[in-house]
């Protein structure tokens, strides 16, 4: 039997940053912090993605800060959904597109769908929808955009904020010196590691334009889900100058604390691996989340990334949980 045509729509890499779409999808008009990571990330996403996309908005700081009341900065089709169920709206939208579109209702070009959701939305109060959506096959781009907190509700720990991370849920005190005693959870891996379905997963940052486009075009030729997570720092949350976000990524990457990946059918790819990579010191010393760790914490957050090094320096996949970790 042929297959069903749905006029999905076709994405050519960019050759260079100079040949992105010109068209704004994500567009001024919106409340976040200056420097505000998640916001950037948002707007290079809709670019890549253009206007022919529904964009599904669990809820975050990119829904909170970007809608007030008349006033939203998407120039496309955008819906709230809640912080749980970001996968449940996708699935239904993409499966209702199909139905129109094999009953000849819908003719034109059939919508990227993509959610675009918090570290919270994601690995946490949004992980069984998300699942269950690649589970079923639903040709939807997950993406999550990771300030590694609960930032809308008061830069609260999600279980992405990184070990030694100061936030409201986690202070640091005479107790706990080091504030958050738990190492991250690794979003990419959860999700290869538990769905079939999916042929391709990449991470990418803020402080990587072209790089960042690319994986979106890429994830949005697959007709199944595909899953991207993207650095996307927080000058509120993470208490660093507001002119530093994408220097931030760029630390992020050079130190270890981001790996740059794609995974295609089964494959790794790295990409942007340091030279050298310089100590994690580099990366946390900008950051007030860090300001009260003592060297034996930020040695334990250095060996906790020497793991993750080294299976990037052996191109294998990255150990979860790591072996050096204790807490
Ligand atoms: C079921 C439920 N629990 C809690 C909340 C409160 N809440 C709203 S936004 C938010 C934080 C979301 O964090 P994340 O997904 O990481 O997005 P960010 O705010 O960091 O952009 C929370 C906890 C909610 N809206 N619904
Ligand atoms: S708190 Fe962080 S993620 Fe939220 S709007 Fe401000 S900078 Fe952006
Ligand atoms: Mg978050």
């Amino acid at each position: 039997m042929q297959a069903f045509d749905y006029k999905f729509q076709k994405f050519e890499p960019l050759k260079s940053f100079k040949k992105a779409p010109e068209l704004e999808v994500y567009v001024p008009g919106h409340r976040t912090c200056a420097g505000c990571g998640p916001a950037l990330n948002y707007r290079l996403v809709a670019k890549a993605a253009g206007k022919e996309t529904i964009f599904i908005g669990p809820t975050g700081c990119m829904y909170v800060a970007n809608s007030s009341y008349l006033c939203t900065p998407y120039a496309c089709s955008w819906i709230h959904a809640q912080i749980t169920n970001g996968g449940a709206v996708a699935s239904g939208i993409e499966a209702a597109f199909k139905v129109l579109a094999r009953k000849g209702k819908h003719t034109g070009a059939f919508p990227n769908v993509i959610v675009m959701a918090g570290d919270g939305g994601t690995v946490d109060i949004g992980l069984q929808a998300m699942s269950a959506m690649m589970y079923r096959n639903h040709k939807v781009l997950f993406l999550c955009y990771d300030n590694e907190s609960y930032a809308n509700t008061g830069i609260q720990t999600s279980p992405t904020t990184p070990y030694g991370a100061a936030t409201t849920f986690t202070p640091p005190g005479k107790e706990i010196p080091e504030g958050k005693v738990l190492f991250p959870k690794d979003p990419p891996q959860l999700v290869i590691g538990g769905h079939p379905a999916v042929k391709y997963v990449a991470t990418t940052t803020v402080a990587h334009p072209l790089d960042l486009m690319n994986k979106v075009r890429k994830a949005l030729t697959y007709e199944g889900p595909t899953f991207l997570h993207m650095l996307a720092p927080c000058p509120k949350g993470w208490l660093f100058d507001e002119k530093l976000t994408r220097e931030m990524a760029r630390l992020a990457v050079e130190t270890g604390m981001w790996s740059m990946y794609e995974w295609e059918d089964g494959v790794y790819k790295y990409t942007n691996v340091p030279k050298k990579y310089k100590p994690v010191s580099e990366y946390m010393k900008h950051q007030g989340r860090f300001a009260h760790l003592k060297p034996e914490h930020i040695a334990k957050m250095q060996a906790f990334i020497d793991e993750r090094v080294k299976a990037v320096k052996e191109r294998v996949a990255i150990p979860i949980p790591t072996p050096k970790q204790t807490a």
